[in-house]
């Protein structure tokens, strides 16, 4: 499998400095390498260069608006270069506000494509219903088309264009909605499968049914977008918001294995990583856990994989 990987250093779109490093923890971490190992031809692109501008004061209450625009449209320029040149695009991160760019990058290519978001949280607030001003809860906002006449204008964002319909959209994972998310959600009839939904289905149903809401005929090419807060905050402890009551990494790998085997995985987005937070074994845990699961979504199996054209000695 042929893959680009695009480094996403994005910190401002929440409060703690530290994800920022997660394309570095990844790296460093052993990803390129256990990706070839699987058999991946992996092309770097390096980090997109948010280059942070001065003075980028608050419109309301919503956190450095200026340079998540900014650093988004880079991010879309080299996202959709890379998808146009390998075929396939694995964005690092950076918290999850790097997604405004990688969707909009992937729908410059694949405007039909299918959204898998990952996260415990909907990520869906608007600048109006956000309580915390961070970017990062609200990128799913500035990229559907029925929510821009709910997005007010802000100084930095007129290149910033919605791309995608919200039934393009499901959600696995969630247990931390906003009451107007939920408002939102509803509103839309939006397709959000809350960890509630997984204990009272099971992964395999769920996975099923978000396949089913964002593409029933099984055509359309589909983008993760993977909050490593979904996973239990045992599994990923270095990360700004963890929520308990998680994924497990046994129904990640499912969720990983089946979509890797539609052969339609057109991009990966792996957001909230933050080797700031927590001591040196959480973090040597949240970078393993995550990149194994990154390898799921590239090939590698449970039930293992036997050599080609090789018999037993
Ligand atoms: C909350 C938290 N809904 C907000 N969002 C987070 O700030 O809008 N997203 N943590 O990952
Ligand atoms: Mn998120
Ligand atoms: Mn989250
Ligand atoms: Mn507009």
């Amino acid at each position: 499998k042929k893959l680009g990987v695009v480094g996403v250093p994005v910190s401002k779109g929440q409060r703690r400095d530290g994800t920022d490093k997660g394309p570095k923890f990844l790296r460093d971490g052993g990803l390129l390498e256990r990706l070839k190992k699987i058999g991946c031809e992996v092309k770097d692109y390096g980090d997109v260069d948010f280059g942070y501008i001065d003075n980028d004061m608050p419109h309301e209450h919503v956190k450095n608006p200026r340079n998540i625009a900014r650093g988004s449209l880079k991010t879309a320029d080299q996202v959709e270069r890379c998808l146009r040149t390998e075929g396939h695009c694995l964005a690092i991160g950076g918290d999850h506000s790097m997604a405004i760019g990688t969707i909009i990058g992937h729908a410059r290519v694949h405007p039909d494509m299918a959204v898998l978001w990952i996260d415990a949280h909907a990520d869906i607030n608007t600048p109006l219903t956000s309580d915390s001003g961070n970017i990062h809860g609200m990128p799913l906002s500035f990229v559907a088309h029925e929510l821009d006449p709910y997005v007010p204008h802000m100084p930095g964002w007129d290149e910033v264009q919605p791309c995608i319909g919200l039934d393009q959209i499901a959600w696995i994972g969630l247990r931390d909605v906003d009451p107007l998310e939920r408002k939102i959600i509803d509103k839309f009839d939006m397709n959000a499968f809350s960890m509630h939904d997984i204990d009272l289905h099971g992964i395999k149903n769920i996975l099923d049914m978000a396949l089913k809401a964002v593409d029933p005929e099984g055509v359309r090419p589909i983008h993760v977008s993977f909050d490593v807060d979904a996973l239990d905050p045992v599994h990923t402890p270095s990360t700004g918001t963890p929520v308990s009551g998680g994924l497990s990494v046994r129904e990640m790998c499912y969720i990983a294995e089946e979509l890797a085997l539609t052969g339609r995985l057109a991009m990966i987005d792996v957001a909230e990583v933050n080797p700031a937070l927590g001591d040196s074994k959480d973090v040597d845990v949240t970078v393993r856990t995550t990149i194994d699961v990154i390898a799921r979504f590239y090939g590698q199996r449970r039930q293992g994989i036997a050599p080609t054209g090789t018999d037993i000695p």
